[in-house]
């Protein structure tokens, strides 16, 4: 059953959490966006499917899954966050299917998982919600951009550029663009560093596994001006924009022990000890290993999809096919600091 707009603030009314949901956005807390533009399948129903014992469908490739029988607006206890918690740190990436949640219901789930940061953006969080990011290509009503538009259309891990980057990254679509012919664009992309890792010749592990890289947010952003001249970004601070980190350049995650290529072409400026050149070829190499076209997850999102990810084992962008009037719309999360070893 699809469902158009009318129909889905229909069962929103429904629904308990989207019943919230549809008062918290008519109250405002949304700088002037819109509805959202409707669950492509089934609203009540979706949510009842939700109820039952969770379930892991793995994509079949070195990451991604999706977690069935979960209705996280409803309340969600120990156990299964423990399961989410399991299947996260297995597959890197998961997707929990039509949720229907407020910001509050949203900010209480991710903090099951850890401490949630305040982000660098000031800009661009949801109001009365300085834990949520708003990621978005729409203008208000005031004329100004709703959200950050970009948040990453080069691979990346989040916080890779911070002392203490936050190992997972929550986000919650409410709007979605779509082509003429109905097909969602602004698809997020994932690759595994811990596959890339696995998949390094020995000689290879073993050069890397006592290396440091420099990374930065400036890199990162001299990297999408350089992509993209006419990016729209809110110059960074003079603490980020001379910030540079130094981090091993192979991570080993903090529960598992799994360990994970962890430089990017763009945040790694360098590995530390190698002559400029080599070390920007390795950094390439790396990169290029990872990202291999076969091995990539790409997240197709529908309206209601709450999408996890581990920053420790994949690297990730957006991909750069839409905009407006087709309209982007996600919360973020962003969530548990600690130093990479
Ligand atoms: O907009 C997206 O799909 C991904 C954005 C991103 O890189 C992030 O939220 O960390
Ligand atoms: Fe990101």
């Amino acid at each position: 059953m699809k469902l158009n707009c009318n129909q889905f603030w229909l069962c929103s009314l429904e629904h308990p959490a989207g019943a919230a949901l549809n008062r918290h956005q008519t109250g405002g807390y949304n700088h002037g966006y819109n509805k959202p533009s409707g669950l492509p399948h089934g609203g009540k129903r979706q949510q009842e499917e939700n109820v039952g014992t969770p379930e892991v469908i793995s994509s079949g490739l070195a990451l991604g899954a999706e977690v069935r029988g979960v209705a996280l607006g409803s309340g969600v206890d120990a156990a299964t966050i423990g399961f989410i918690k399991d299947a996260l740190h297995q597959h890197s990436v998961l997707v929990l299917r039509n949720q229907r949640l407020t910001p509050p219901q949203q900010i209480d789930f991710c903090r099951r998982f850890g401490k949630l940061e305040a982000h660098s953006h000031p800009r661009y969080l949801v109001k009365g919600h300085p834990e949520l990011l708003c990621i978005s290509n729409i203008i208000g009503d005031d004329g100004e951009p709703l959200g950050l538009a970009d948040a990453g259309t080069v691979w990346h891990t989040d916080g890779h550029f911070d002392d203490t980057p936050n190992l997972y990254s929550m986000l919650y679509a409410l709007e979605i663009p779509h082509d003429a012919h109905g097909q969602a664009l602004g698809d997020t992309l994932f690759a595994s560093t811990a596959a890339g890792w696995d998949r390094l010749p020995e000689t290879l592990q073993n050069k890397l596994l006592p290396l440091k890289a420099e990374n930065s947010l400036a890199a990162i952003n001299r990297e999408l001006h350089r992509r993209n001249p006419a990016l729209q970004r809110p110059p960074l601070s003079a603490a980020w924009a001379n910030k540079v980190v130094v981090h091993p350049a192979v991570r080993t995650h903090p529960v598992t022990g799994r360990k994970a290529i962890y430089v990017a072409s763009a945040a790694s400026a360098r590995l530390l000890g190698l002559p400029e050149q080599e070390s920007r070829a390795l950094i390439e190499q790396l990169q290029t290993l990872c990202t291999e076209p076969d091995q990539i997850y790409r997240h197709r999102w529908q309206v209601g999809d709450l999408l996890m990810w581990d920053n420790c084992t994949c690297l990730h962008r957006l991909s750069n096919d839409f905009a407006l009037p087709q309209r982007r719309l996600l919360h973020r999360t962003t969530l548990d600091f600690a130093v990479p070893f």
